[in-house]
């Protein structure tokens, strides 16, 4: 009798051993890689563009099809030099856009779905930018003294 009680509790433990292997597992196979990106996301944004001195600038969804307007949210932006005079763009679309100066004084090249480009304007004036492959896609900054 309490040799069979006794064994019934090392299976029990045994069980109980698999079962904390597996969970272990688990853990390093699906949560742990879920929990890291996420973390790793969020810090990049972060650096990229601190809302105090920077101007952010989101290629929305559905900005590659003619209805998707404005190409550029916001489209029109006023920055202040010394202030927030760096602009980060962000493409939040499926489709490939560009930020391309019509003076080409800055480019962004392509930008696939999530990239930034991130530019600082050091002088005054107004620029003038659109997308190389959506001729709708038209956005201004205009660069103010402090
Ligand atoms: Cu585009």
């Amino acid at each position: 009798m309490s040799k069979s009680g006794s064994s019934l509790a090392g299976i029990t433990l045994a069980v109980i051993i698999a079962a904390a292997i597996v969970s272990i597992g688990y853990f390093q196979v699906d949560v742990a890689p879920v929990i890291f990106t996420t973390t790793t996301t969020t810090t990049t944004t972060a650096v990229a563009c601190t809302p105090s001195n920077c101007v952010n600038v989101t290629i929305p969804a559905g900005a590659g099809t003619p209805a998707g307007a404005p190409g550029y949210a916001p489209d029109t932006i006023v920055v202040v030099i010394g202030v927030n005079n760096t602009v980060n763009w962000v493409n939040a679309d499926s489709s490939i856009h560009t930020v391309t100066a019509n003076d080409n004084s800055f480019n962004s090249g392509n930008m696939n779905q999530g990239d930034s480009f991130v530019y600082t304007f050091t002088t005054p004036g107004t620029y003038k930018y659109h997308c190389i492959y959506h001729s709708w896609m038209q956005g201004t900054v205009i660069v103010k003294n402090k």
